[in-house]
């Protein structure tokens, strides 16, 4: 079992073993937070509207999870935000195909994958969560599950992302590199005034896709996962590597072994750095612990966070491992 010192030890011998500067390792500046205040950290621009969303909930002592549910609706539903919901960049055959994941305190989990015709699928995710035994639905079994359920079935693909696909279609270069673009995946992790946490997550994932591709975002541990006794964490960028390093699971259970959230971050990015090819490729985490502290991390630099607290809310750039 790692202890905080050996866990501390590990990281000093990684960092040196690649040279990360030592001023990367801790970003002493993140914000701090009182136990037990709300506040509420989403990725990307897209954050600061639905940080708003889900404040309005936290922020009048209602549940951190109906606050993170609140909140990704809001850029779901904006056609303007071409990386989630409604307006989301298809995949290369021009179907729109939606991933979303949930999770609250109580650990409990609902999620949707490759779901496609309905604006929010963090509200079906919800519904898997709360209404059936089940963790995760896909497909077309999500989408009659969703149509069972009152949900409405509509056409996701806006003239604006219709256009935009015909135009990368005429040479149809696949070419899967998600840089430091400012509207993507949403994931977004609250704290409630009982100092209870949850996350959701949802995105239409990497534009131009393969048919039928799932990416990290549904995936629990993958793209979210909360442990209210511990912490919460989310991801953007390239699925493929949170996937295959688990890298939400890995934030929450450094922090579990001692790590700050930011040293978690980090540690979950070396992971990629270290076993994985991401030289042209994004990944962002963000973390809060169980105290309400937080942290942010990315492989290239762009990576920006709405972070709200005591009713302001600003757009912060995270750090990142590539300058
Ligand atoms: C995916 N992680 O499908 C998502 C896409 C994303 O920032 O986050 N873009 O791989």
């Amino acid at each position: 079992m790692s202890t905080r010192r050996n866990f501390l030890k590990n990281s000093a011998i990684i960092s040196a073993a690649l040279s990360v500067p030592a001023s990367l390792k801790c970003n002493t500046a993140s914000p701090q937070t009182a136990k037990g205040e709300a506040f509420i950290l989403s990725t990307w621009n897209h954050g600061i509207p639905a940080n708003e969303a889900a404040w309005k909930i936290v922020g009048e002592g209602g549940k951190a999870i109906d606050a993170v549910e609140a909140g990704v609706r809001v850029v779901e539903s904006d056609p303007k935000s071409t990386s989630v919901g409604l307006g989301g960049v298809p995949d290369r055959d021009g179907n729109v195909t939606l991933d979303a994941c949930i999770m609250d305190e109580t650990g409990n989990a609902g999620s949707v994958c490759f779901l496609q015709h309905i604006e929010n699928p963090i509200s079906v995710a919800r519904k898997v969560m709360d209404d059936t035994p089940h963790v995760m639905l896909a497909g077309d079994g999500a989408l009659k599950f969703a149509l069972d359920n009152g949900f409405v079935k509509k056409n996701l693909l806006t003239a604006e992302s219709k256009k935009a696909w015909q135009e990368w279609a005429v040479k149809s270069k696949y070419k899967p590199i998600i840089n430091s673009e400012n509207h993507d995946t949403i994931g977004l992790l609250a704290m409630d005034k009982n100092g209870d946490l949850s996350g959701a997550c949802t995105t239409s994932g990497l534009g131009y896709k393969m048919y039928g591709r799932v990416g990290d975002s549904p995936i629990i541990g993958a793209g979210l996962f909360v442990d209210n006794e511990v912490g919460a964490a989310t991801a953007t960028g390239m699925g493929e590597l949170m996937m295959k390093t688990l890298g939400s699971f890995l934030v929450v259970e450094l922090m579990r072994q001692g790590a700050t959230a930011q040293q978690a971050c980090e540690e979950a990015v070396m992971r990629i750095i270290k076993k994985l090819d991401y030289k042209d490729l994004q990944v962002g985490y963000l973390a809060i612990d169980k105290a309400g502290n937080m942290g942010a991390y990315a492989i290239q630099p762009g990576f920006n966070y709405a972070l709200m607290k005591g009713g302001k809310n600003e757009l912060i750039d995270a750090v990142s491992y590539l300058k």
